[in-house]
């Protein structure tokens, strides 16, 4: 009887310290995170970051679970030499067999659901958005950009705007692009951070991605699979600017180089 009372004891202490610890744990972890993590420059990059924040939130209690256990253990069970017999044999906990697997598995679907759900925004397994993805998804007059990544250098191609190609990527703001990445030589990755765009550039295939630029401003896209002795140099300018902007840029683009106009 008075084992089983000294056991409580033990139990509630824990039990207590790591809903202390747990708290605390994820106010601060929330702080850091939103103290760390860069501004989103779009829809999916904001999806990201609060996938970041809310899957550090979760992990906190897990781990912080483990810690106070051993953690209160190794303070409070430890010893001055060997042991003089074993411990009392442990017997099954019919509340511990339920909770342990079932929160366990709570946890993994939640993440599970939660992780499937954000790929389909940005297009399933690299099919467009609309097309292939599990829950479907809107698509909103896109502007297409062909992305094509080779040694080492990122090419954007503007098929609804005369075909125009560029090394540096011009995006009106506020309008949903549609990147259609392939690559001539070796795998590449496309990936704007700021944009929460990231899809590999595959010879021989078209891998579909998208987003929308919220913010106006210049930003990189780089390559993030290694594929060769430059590919840390294989990074591109990216300008979000206003509509009428755009416009003018497309048409500065399209005058033929004869007539003198710059790059
Ligand atoms: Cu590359």
């Amino acid at each position: 009887m008075a084992q089983a009372e000294t056991s409580k004891h033990h139990l509630r202490f824990v039990l207590v310290a790591w809903a202390i610890a747990s708290v605390i744990g994820i106010a601060l972890s929330v702080l850091i995170m939103k103290a760390i993590l860069r501004p989103a420059a779009s829809p999916q990059m904001a999806d990201q970051n609060l996938t970041i924040v809310v899957f550090t939130a979760v992990a906190v209690p897990v781990a912080f679970f483990v810690l106070t256990f051993v953690g209160y253990s190794l303070w409070r069970f430890r010893t001055q030499g060997m042991p003089t017999e074993d411990g009392p044999p442990i017997r099954s906990n019919r509340l511990a067999l339920i909770l342990w697997p079932s929160v366990s598995a709570g946890l993994c679907v939640f993440l599970l659901v939660w992780g499937l759900y954000g790929m389909t925004k940005v297009g399933t397994f690299g099919t467009p958005v609309g097309q292939g993805g599990m829950f479907g998804g809107t698509r909103s007059d896109p502007l297409v950009v062909d992305v094509t990544g080779q040694q080492w250098l990122w090419t954007f191609t503007y098929p609804s705007e005369g075909g125009i190609e560029t090394t540096k990527l011009v995006l009106p703001v506020n309008r949903q692009v549609e990147f259609r990445v392939t690559s001539l030589d070796v795998v590449h990755s496309f990936w704007i951070r700021a944009f929460g765009v990231k899809i590999d550039a595959v010879p021989g295939q078209v891998l579909y991605t998208n987003t929308t630029p919220t913010q106006l401003g210049t930003f990189t896209a780089r390559c993030v699979e290694l594929c060769g002795l430059y590919h840390a140099y294989m990074q591109n300018q990216v300008d979000v600017v206003t509509p009428a902007s755009f416009t003018a840029w497309v048409q500065s683009q399209a005058a033929p180089a004869h007539a003198g106009v710059g790059a």
